[in-house]
């Protein structure tokens, strides 16, 4: 019985010699990859205000690499519901000069837009992941990727983040966001874009209540037959409040519960703001489940 669970747990991982490439990253996905959040906004749900100037950016974003990052992911316009549109030159002014001064660092940046002229820009200025939560459903933005070398995240939504919790409805949640992610990642190949360039994400919270969310946890194994890497962004997000019954600031320790629950079922990649207590938590997950864990000599 326990090696049947270590075996299924295992398996999803069993990745062989899969890869992202991302730029000039190849990112091995033989082990779950930590996302660290960098919000330059001053609205965003969780910590929104505290990294809007470039300099306290920069700062955040060097700390989570060395908690651990292995991607960075830098936005400059709040999705939370009902979050208010960014013109493109602020949202440019905001993220440029924080991506300018990552340029060395030695792990990937990756933009968190939906705007083509953001994305052409952040590649220019160093960016190798675009991670989009409309999936380049916006004019012009599967041309604009298709001229990168990024790799690309397809976020599913459902309305857009103003409208998006309006009552959301589906019939079978895990096989609507299948399709839509499964349509795409065809409709991103068809633009040129590599297959090994791709990631697909369910979209925790975005156009979800509390039982689509939990739906599209557990069927996370169903989304993996897509056979793209998945990113899970779970972290401090409100269905952990309604699980725990705890408010944004008290979600570090269920971010965490999500985040091994994800990468048990299949994610990839987890998105997280918590970095250092993600990192040791996939630590103990990687000696528990994963044949290419390492010890530390101590
Ligand atoms: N969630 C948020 C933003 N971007 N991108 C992906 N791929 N997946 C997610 O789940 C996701 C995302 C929302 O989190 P955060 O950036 O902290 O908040 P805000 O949108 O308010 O800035």
């Amino acid at each position: 019985m326990a090696s049947d669970v270590l075996t299924a747990i295992g398996e999803s991982w069993t990745r062989g010699d899969q890869v992202l490439i991302a730029g000039r990253f190849t990112l091995r996905l033989n082990r779950p990859l930590i996302m660290g959040v960098v919000n330059v906004t001053p609205d965003s749900f969780s910590d929104g205000g505290q990294y809007v100037d470039a300099k306290r950016a920069v700062e955040h974003a060097h700390a989570l690499i060395d908690e651990g990052a292995d991607i960075l992911d830098i936005g400059g316009e709040s999705t939370r519901p009902g979050a208010a549109e960014v013109p493109e030159s602020q949202e440019l002014d905001r993220v440029l000069p924080v991506i300018d001064a990552l340029a060395n660092v030695p792990v990937p940046i990756s933009i968190d837009t939906s705007k083509p002229g953001v994305m052409c820009a952040a590649h220019r200025a160093g960016a190798a992941i675009i991670n989009d939560v409309f999936a380049l459903r916006l004019p012009g933005a599967i041309e604009a990727a298709a001229q990168t070398d990024c790799a690309i995240c397809l976020m599913h939504m459902r309305g857009d983040p103003r409208t998006m919790q309006d009552e959301p409805q589906y019939q079978d949640v895990v096989a609507e966001v299948g399709v839509f992610l499964a349509e795409r990642a065809a409709l991103a190949q068809g633009a040129g874009i590599k297959r090994e360039r791709l990631i697909i994400d369910p979209g925790y919270g975005f156009g979800k209540n509390k039982y689509h969310n939990r739906a599209l946890l557990r069927g996370l194994p169903e989304l993996r037959r897509l056979g793209l890497p998945i990113l899970a962004g779970l972290s401090r997000k409100s269905w952990l409040g309604r699980v725990t019954g705890r408010p944004v600031e008290q979600r570090v320790h269920a971010s965490v519960a999500s985040a091994l629950a994800a990468v048990s079922l299949g994610a990839a990649i987890v998105r997280v703001h918590d970095v250092a207590a993600t990192r040791d938590a996939i630590a103990v997950w990687e000696a528990t489940f994963n044949k290419e864990f390492r010890f530390y000599d101590q």
